[in-house]
């Protein structure tokens, strides 16, 4: 194991264990003082410089595991994906299917524990031969000085830093800088316009990929919205499908004999991809469970597998395809599906609210689940009762206007920014059990009122019908 020195303290606690288990760790500096710990600097001065003997990786093949990358950890814990040799070579090539050449300067701000900063950002810059500019964390008020005063050409997204991005006070000097390329993924239609409106004509390269899953899309046009186009090519390379889903059941719809339903054009449905010798999915480390989970047999014939991307898709007449949401993202109330991602959109036009993560918490005595949302106030701003009900009433239906409003300081993000949302519907809208304000939606009075015990009385009991 090699360590930074910010985390000594962490791996000294766990030394002993590791001394066990033959684990030699080293510290990436020139000197340490702790004991069982090595130097990795010195080892370094001390090494070799000539080629290693082929014969130390005589039994790694394009198959074997390069590496563990976890996933994000949205809606559960994070998983530790298997990433092949394999992998990590097709990665490397994104850059140069989105244009981007030796001269160019990559600018990545992501974690490289993750794919995208890692496989697309480090190890596709290695490809390409051109210059990275590392960043250890990303700073929305830092970027475009970073990229001014580093010539950044290309740069890295995911749909929250975009945002974060357009979420800044709008300055003079905003469409001064030479970025020409943004590859990444997850941006909503409506940020992507603006930030293109905001900071120029800027090449965005969306795609729509999972660590651990066997299938990709990647449009490097720019239509506004898509993560990709299939072609026949894309079929081919990545055997896959979109299956009519049953949201409140959290599984496939299947037929009479117990197999899946492809969807028609332009219907949302769970994207899954053949486990096939070309694209295998190889699962979770130590987690055989998790790893079946995301198996699914007997999708188009009996004996089939497919992985399960717990994403919903769509694609159009002209073969675009649009990222919906996640399975667990979406959930239905009174018989409607309702989209988490695009009520907080919604939520985000109030303008008292900064940022908002939607969930569904089930009541007694209902089926489904009803809206909730967690936002965090501008600074300064105090909640609005009465806009935030008008705003919700413009743009939603009923159904998905969230009834319960949570008001939090921050709201807790993974480290690649994607809103946790699990504690949150477990902790329901028991003013009792939680501290933070709480509102509630008094649909005849057209506004927001607080969250009294009473309230949460008549809502259990059923006095207050919903
Ligand atoms: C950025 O480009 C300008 C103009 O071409 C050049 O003068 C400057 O040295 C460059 N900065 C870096 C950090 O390379
Ligand atoms: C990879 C891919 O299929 N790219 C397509 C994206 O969409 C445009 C149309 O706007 C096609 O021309 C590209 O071939």
């Amino acid at each position: 194991i090699v360590i930074l020195a910010e985390l000594r303290d962490a791996v000294e606690e766990i030394l002993p264990a590791l001394k066990e288990k033959g684990i030699t760790v080293y510290l990436l500096s020139d000197e340490c003082t702790t004991d069982g710990i090595q130097c990795i600097g010195q080892a370094i001065a001390k090494a070799s410089d000539t080629p290693l003997s082929p014969s130390l990786r005589s039994n790694i093949h394009i198959r074997t595991t390069a590496l563990y990358i976890y996933t994000s950890g949205t809606t559960g814990l994070p998983k530790a994906a298997y990433v092949t040799h394999e992998r990590v070579w097709a990665s490397s090539f994104i850059q140069g299917v989105c244009g981007v050449t030796s001269e160019d300067i990559f600018y990545i701000n992501l974690p490289l524990y993750h794919s995208a900063g890692f496989l697309i950002g480090l190890v596709g810059s290695i490809e390409r031969g051109n210059t990275v500019v590392l960043r250890r964390k990303f700073s929305a008020s830092q970027f475009w000085d970073d990229c001014r005063k580093h010539n950044i050409t290309v740069m890295q997204y995911i749909g929250e830093t975009l945002r974060y991005l357009c979420n800044m006070p709008k300055k003079a000097n905003d469409r001064d800088h030479k970025v020409r390329i943004a590859i990444g993924n997850g941006v909503r239609a409506d940020v992507w316009k603006e930030f293109l409106n905001r900071f120029g004509r800027i090449h965005v390269g969306e795609l729509y990929a999972a660590t651990e899953g066997n299938v990709g899309f990647i449009n490097y046009t720019d239509k506004v919205g898509v993560v990709g186009r299939i072609n026949i090519l894309s079929k081919v390379f990545f055997p896959f499908s979109i299956i009519k889903f049953d949201i409140e059941k959290e599984e496939p719809v299947r037929n009479a004999e117990g197999l899946c339903i492809p969807v028609g054009k332009d219907e949302v449905g769970l994207l899954v991809g053949k486990i096939t010798k070309h694209t295998p999915f190889v699962g979770y480390a130590g987690n055989e469970q998790q790893t079946e989970k995301k198996r699914l047999g007997d999708v188009f014939v009996k004996g089939d597998l497919y992985f399960n991307s717990g994403d919903l898709l769509r694609i159009d007449h002209e073969n675009f395809v649009y990222f919906h949401d996640r399975v667990g993202d979406t959930f239905r109330w009174k018989g409607e599906n309702v989209a988490t991602t695009e009520v907080a959109d919604i939520l985000m036009m109030v303008d008292c609210i900064e940022e908002a993560n939607v969930y569904g918490v089930k009541v007694e005595g209902h089926e489904g689940r009803i809206g909730m949302a967690a936002v965090k106030l501008k600074e300064g701003r105090e909640f609005d009762c009465v806009n935030t009900c008008s705003v919700l009433a413009n743009y939603l239906p009923v159904y998905a206007r969230p009834r319960f409003i949570r008001i939090q300081n921050s709201l807790e993000v993974t480290g690649t920014f994607k809103m946790k949302k699990v504690k949150l519907v477990e902790e329901g809208f028991d003013p009792t059990l939680i501290r933070d304000p709480l509102y509630f939606l008094d649909l005849p009075q057209k506004k927001y009122v607080p969250l009294s015990q009473e309230i949460h009385k008549s809502i259990v009991s059923q006095d207050i019908k919903l």
